[in-house]
């Protein structure tokens, strides 16, 4: 025990210089150890890391934007609907490193013991126990925690003789809002500099917080969120949203060293969050998957088309309501995608009062449903040209 970068109460790292016939390193006392970390921080990195193309997604956007129940919502189903349609194994790449994204999923979908009972799922914070600490150069810095997934096809799937183009390690990451807005420190916090590295960025956009969308649905909806309840706990970000998306394209370019004029060339969704409560806006009621049972294949074919139609809807939505979000994301990005999800299929309900009085946003697990939440995932794939989800020419028409 004891490590110099990681501190006492953490394995010595070492770099082994004997191995086993499996390739394990011995350690000093000659135990094998199979166990890999990072030469620079000293943290544990998966094996699937090092020998799978890897695939990077940073969730960013305001606080209580909704990003950790999205997050949630979107691992819970990708794991069922990447075996269900797509007969491709998506799993957690080391558990003990998701153990926080398995807490929230247990929390949203099948609750402590009772499904009936209220849960929620506490704000992400801006530092603490959810963050790990190592001394690079000397400085105790402090990292975001990674959640890491592996993808790989199963027997079904037409690339199962091609791994390799199809396997994949998925990084995701869950930063608390406050993180993302102007004046959150790059350098003595460096928790957001995944955006460097990411393949896409979902930049989650609440439109409950903004007073344009509230004020355009007419017909009432149940939402705390959407009509001021006495005592309820609803949180909001303290600057628009639209700021907090320039903010994160700043943040962008000063990492990855381009010009404030320059455009990111990865892919920007721009995710709708929340959209049981505004519904009413988009002409997509009944919003039915975008994949379907291939004829030519033995699995589904992801209908990339339907999601950038839904999207052109969107922007058009967007530009009436919040024009200079659209202008904001489609100078920053080469390509900009806008996706509405609802990670919850519904509203909150008020939990019992706190100290202060205070109601929280709550849910019960049994009513947690979610719409679309997956997508935004798929999305990313496809613009990437991954392939693991086939791509078909509107396979459902
Ligand atoms: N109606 C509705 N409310 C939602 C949905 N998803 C999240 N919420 C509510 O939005 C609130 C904030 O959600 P969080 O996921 O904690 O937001 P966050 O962006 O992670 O916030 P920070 O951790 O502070 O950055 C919660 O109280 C939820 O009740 C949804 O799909 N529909
Ligand atoms: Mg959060």
């Amino acid at each position: 025990m004891g490590d110099s970068k990681l501190g006492d109460y953490f394995q010595l790292r070492f770099l082994p210089q004997r191995f086993d016939l499996d390739g394990a390193g011995f350690d000093q006392h000659g135990v094998p150890c199979h166990k890999l970390a990072c030469p620079n921080c000293h943290l544990p990195i998966p094996r699937a890391l090092l020998h799978l193309s890897n695939f990077f997604v940073s969730i960013a956007g305001a606080p209580a934007s909704g990003k950790s129940y999205f997050l949630a919502s979107m691992i819970w189903s990708l794991r069922k609907t990447m075996a269900k349609a797509f007969s491709t194994n998506f799993t957690d790449a080391d558990p003990d490193m998701n153990k926080r994204i398995k807490g929230y999923e247990s929390a949203q979908f099948m609750g402590s013991d009772n499904p009936n009972e209220l849960v929620a799922i506490a704000k992400t914070d801006v530092s603490g126990d959810i963050y790990n600490q190592s001394f690079i150069n000397g400085i105790s810095t402090t990292l975001a925690q990674p959640f890491i997934f592996t993808i790989e096809p199963m027997p079904k799937h037409p690339l199962l003789k091609q791994m390799e183009r199809a396997a994949q390690a998925v990084c995701l990451y869950d930063n608390a809002g406050e993180s993302f807005l102007p004046g959150a420190d790059l350098s003595s916090l460096p928790v957001t500099r995944h955006l460097a590295r990411s393949n896409t960025i979902m930049f989650v956009f609440d439109p409950t917080q903004d007073v344009r969308f509230r004020t355009a649905c007419k017909e009432h909806v149940d939402d705390p969120q959407m009509n001021p309840t006495d005592g309820a706990g609803v949180r909001k970000s303290p600057v628009p949203q639209e700021t907090v998306l320039n903010n994160v394209i700043t943040q962008m370019r000063t990492l990855i060293h381009i010009s404030p004029r320059e455009k990111i060339k990865i892919p920007l969704i721009v995710v709708l969050t929340k959209w049981d409560a505004w519904k009413q806006l988009t002409k997509f009621p009944h919003y039915r998957e975008p994949w379907k049972k291939a004829s030519n294949m033995p699995i589904s074919a992801y209908n990339a088309e339907r999601v950038e139609e839904y999207s052109n809807q969107l922007r058009e939505l967007l530009l009436d309501l919040i024009p200079n979000l659209v202008s904001t994301a489609e100078t920053a990005s080469e390509k900009v995608t806008y996706i509405a999800v609802s990670a919850t299929g519904g509203p909150p309900e008020l939990g019992e009062p706190d100290i202060n009085g205070i109601r929280p946003l709550a849910y019960r697990p049994i009513n947690v449903n979610p719409i679309w939440s997956e997508v935004p995932f798929f999305h990313s794939q496809f613009l990437a040209g991954k392939y693991c989800i086939p791509v078909g020419k509107r396979v459902d028409k």
